[in-house]
């Protein structure tokens, strides 16, 4: 994977630091969206129009505003500090590119799951996926209007997730609201760091 740049810095790259955050959940949760809310340079996208024979693969059902997919993944950057940047990947919806996720997770700090209340279920395989190789992740629901408010415990009882285990609400259109999720998911990575290891 190209850092486009990063290491190209020369002798001063030596002491930056990247971090990795992948960001997963099903087809049309949200995932392109906040990669562009967030990122400060434009969001590398591979967005293809939804051909009449990716209909047939793609379930839009309730999801019949979008008419594109991501076909690879969604890309950005946004620089915390002079010498710490984060990178953020979109993990490819559809489970045709399921296999590319082993490479994407390599070095990732975390992982937010995008969930949508109306198609819950489209984010157990990346919840699955997570928890199955102990990577640290929460949950941000992306709610659309007029669609039935489900509160965060029904959502925690119906995905069966660790009480310690954020879930917030988030408008993935909204800069304020994906930086919000960053900041959780990082917090939520440092406090899982300070428990004792399990022997
Ligand atoms: N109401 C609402 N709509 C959203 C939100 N996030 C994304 N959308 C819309 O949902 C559609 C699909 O989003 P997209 O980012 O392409 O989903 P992806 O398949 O996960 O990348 C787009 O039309 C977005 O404008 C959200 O938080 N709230
Ligand atoms: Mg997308």
């Amino acid at each position: 994977m190209a850092y486009g740049g990063f290491e190209a810095a020369g002798s001063q790259a030596r002491h930056h630091r990247a971090i990795k955050i992948l960001l997963a959940g099903g087809f049309g949760v949200g995932k392109t969206t906040l990669v562009g809310a967030v990122s400060e340079i434009r969001p590398l996208r591979t967005e293809e129009p939804l051909t009449e024979s990716g209909i047939v693969v793609d379930n839009t059902v309730g999801v019949e505003r979008k008419t594109t997919t991501t076909v690879a993944m969604d890309f950005g950057r946004i620089t915390l500090r002079e010498d710490l940047v984060l990178y953020l990947f979109g993990t490819p919806g559809q489970e045709r590119f399921w296999f590319m996720w082993d490479e994407l997770v390599l070095g990732a700090l975390g992982a937010v799951v995008l969930a949508d209340t109306r198609r819950l279920a489209a984010c157990f395989p990346a919840i699955a996926y997570f928890e199955r190789r102990a990577i640290p992740f929460i949950v941000a629901l992306t709610r659309v209007e007029g669609s039935r408010h489900y509160s965060v415990e029904e959502v925690r009882v119906a995905l069966d997730l660790d009480p310690g285990l954020p879930i917030i609400m988030c408008d993935a259109r909204s800069r304020e609201s994906a930086k919000e999720v960053l900041i959780t998911l990082i917090t939520h990575v440092l406090s899982v760091a300070d428990e004792p290891v399990a022997r």
